[in-house]
């Protein structure tokens, strides 16, 4: 008997589902794949609300599906060495898109022993597609989305998040997908930077934007996302003002705070010692911690101790002995940042601190120290990499460029040719 193959990462079954099951039986022996949870939280596919278990259990109670197997590459090389289905079939909506180099690369490799991808046309029935959109606003919803950054960094080598400042940059950070090699890739998670989001209101970086508009950026960018929230928090103001703001950071569904350990007047780190900055003694930073720690209600949430010794010249041993006792304080993580153009007193940091620490993640932002790798990082032990301010960064000189060109032409046609067509704008975000 031929052998029939879907790959399911569902936690509803909808009338597009029971086509494909009752077009693969019409084929041969039903077998569907459970998408495995790691694969599916890498590549960002809308992500259950239900475990790996829970939808295997699922799977098996449709009628007509013969056997249920676990699928652990999103290339299918698992399922197609293992199993060699005489038919894999999905929906036609991986005809076009990032999807479609899974679909091309498939077809290369069924077609080495006569088997053959067969694309079923995608239900587009209204109650299909409530189905599909309401699955999606589940993500979004506070609870699923907080704890979704614990997981991915439980499963991915490293978590990249890109800074965020608005719905629009939101959207750019939740859809867009690159395919390289063969594979696809996308971020992972947002951050909420204090430079861009002040930057963004022409403010200068330095908790002026008090947090009422701070959380006013986090809520514009959660109703139109799904992906995990990382909030750049600066020196978490009053220790008395900190707990109110984990309060309200887990309330909307934001994964981690990052708090730096600086008192007094904050500036932008990257300013470095050409300014005046107060780092905090460790016992009053530790003691931030801690009673934010204590007023978190979640489990999920994340509160990371940011070091600014090597920002302030202060040293390595100084950094060392600040990530151990914000460790020990309940801290969830450690940010270590640099604005070396080199990484060296970064990668040395890190390797020091896993020598010690196997297990609490490591955050960087290599906005200075640019050259190093995602990869490498990992290499010294890195479990998130922040991309803190490149959007603004690229989006300030295009417009001002724009802005000026108008004001030497007189009119707008020069600079046409570089903005993005009208009808992609209109069409960008979507509607309901
Ligand atoms: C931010 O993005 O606001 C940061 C990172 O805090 S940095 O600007 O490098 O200090
Ligand atoms: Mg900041």
């Amino acid at each position: 008997m031929k052998k029939s193959y879907v790959c399911f990462c569902t936690d509803i079954i909808h009338e597009g589902h029971l086509n494909m099951i009752a077009e693969a039986k019409k084929r041969g022996r039903v077998i569907v794949g459970c998408l495995s949870e790691k694969v599916i939280l890498r590549y960002n596919k809308i992500i259950p609300t239900i475990s790996q278990d829970d939808r295997i259990r699922l799977y098996k109670s449709i009628e007509d599906v013969d056997e249920v197997v676990v699928q652990e590459d999103m290339f299918y090389d698992d399922v197609i060495t293992l199993i060699q289905p005489d038919y894999i079939l999905h929906g036609d909506n991986w005809l076009e898109g990032p999807m479609r180099s899974i679909r091309d690369y498939v077809i290369s490799k069924v077609s080495e022993y006569g088997g053959e991808v067969v694309d079923i046309p995608y239900t587009t029935d209204e109650r299909v597609k409530k189905a599909d959109l309401q699955r999606r606003e589940k993500l979004a919803m506070p609870e699923y989305r907080r704890k979704r950054l614990r997981q991915l960094i439980e499963l991915c080598p490293i978590v990249k998040a890109m800074e965020a400042h608005s719905g629009l940059t939101g959207l750019i950070v939740e859809k867009t997908v690159v395919e390289r090699e063969g594979k696809l890739d996308q971020f992972d998670a947002m951050w909420i930077s204090s430079l861009c989001d002040s930057t963004e209101k022409g403010k200068p970086d330095i908790e002026l934007v008090d947090m009422t508009s701070r959380f006013r950026t986090i809520e514009d960018i959660t109703e139109v996302t799904t992906k995990p929230i990382i909030f750049d928090g600066d020196t978490g103001g009053l220790t008395e003002h900190f707990v109110y703001t984990v309060r309200s950071l887990e309330r909307m569904g934001v994964s981690a705070v990052i708090i730096e350990d600086k008192k007094g007047l904050k500036k932008n780190s990257l300013f470095g010692t050409e300014v005046e900055q107060t780092q905090a003694s460790i016992e009053e930073f530790s003691e931030k911690i801690a009673a934010g720690k204590r007023a978190q209600l979640t489990d999920d949430f994340m509160i990371i101790a940011r070091i600014e010794s090597l920002i302030l010249d202060r040293g390595m041993e100084d950094a060392l002995e600040r990530a151990r006792a914000f460790v020990k304080a309940g801290a969830d993580g450690i940010m270590i940042h640099s604005r070396k153009k080199e990484p060296d007193e970064i990668l040395e940091f890190c390797d020091r601190f896993r020598t010690e620490d196997r297990t609490t993640p490591i955050v960087v932002v290599p906005s200075s120290f640019n050259s190093i790798t995602e990869g490498e990082l990992v290499q010294h032990g890195v479990n998130i990499v922040i991309y803190a301010n490149q959007l603004t960064r690229s989006a300030f000189p295009a417009m001002q460029k724009t802005a000026e060109d108008i004001l030497k032409y007189h009119r707008a046609k020069e600079v046409d040719e570089r903005l993005m067509p009208i009808r992609d704008v209109i069409t960008l975000i979507d509607e309901l």
